[in-house]
């Protein structure tokens, strides 16, 4: 009888665990989310965070009713501030994933410290932006 119990508490854990496969974004966690007037930037990653060299992660565009907002293009670049020197720029290569209003991206940091980001796109509604700050560890 344990036995039994055993092999359904496995096959229950082996059958959510494919489920839950293509879903698998769902557990990335937060890194930050902006609100503009007409639509929502979240940005997501495994980790909820930004660091220090190369970071995957994804960004998700909905309108401000929840919906995601399909746009023609979307680009995201940082700034960071650096005292006595010009600002450290770097950009993230943005492409288009499977789902509406969702791109996987990459970036890179030199180094560590807040950045401040500027999202763009030109969707069905429009041309929109948002700035945000995010600290890089
Ligand atoms: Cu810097």
């Amino acid at each position: 009888m344990q036995r039994v119990i055993r092999a359904a508490v496995l096959a229950v854990w082996v059958l959510g665990g494919a489920l839950a496969g293509p879903g698998v974004a769902a557990e990335f966690k937060v890194i930050q989310s902006q609100k503009t007037r007409d639509a929502v930037v979240t940005l997501k990653s495994e980790s909820g965070r930004w660091v220090q060299g190369p970071n995957s992660f994804v960004l998700e565009l909905t309108s401000s009713d929840g919906k995601p907002m399909e746009a023609r293009t979307v680009t995201l670049s940082t700034s960071m501030a650096m005292p006595g020197m010009a600002p450290m720029i770097a950009g993230a290569t943005l492409a288009p994933d499977k789902a509406a209003g969702r791109y996987t991206g990459k970036i890179s940091f030199p180094d560590s410290g807040a950045r401040q980001v500027t999202v763009s796109w030109d969707g069905a509604a429009g041309k929109g932006s948002a700035r945000f700050s995010v600290p890089v560890r």
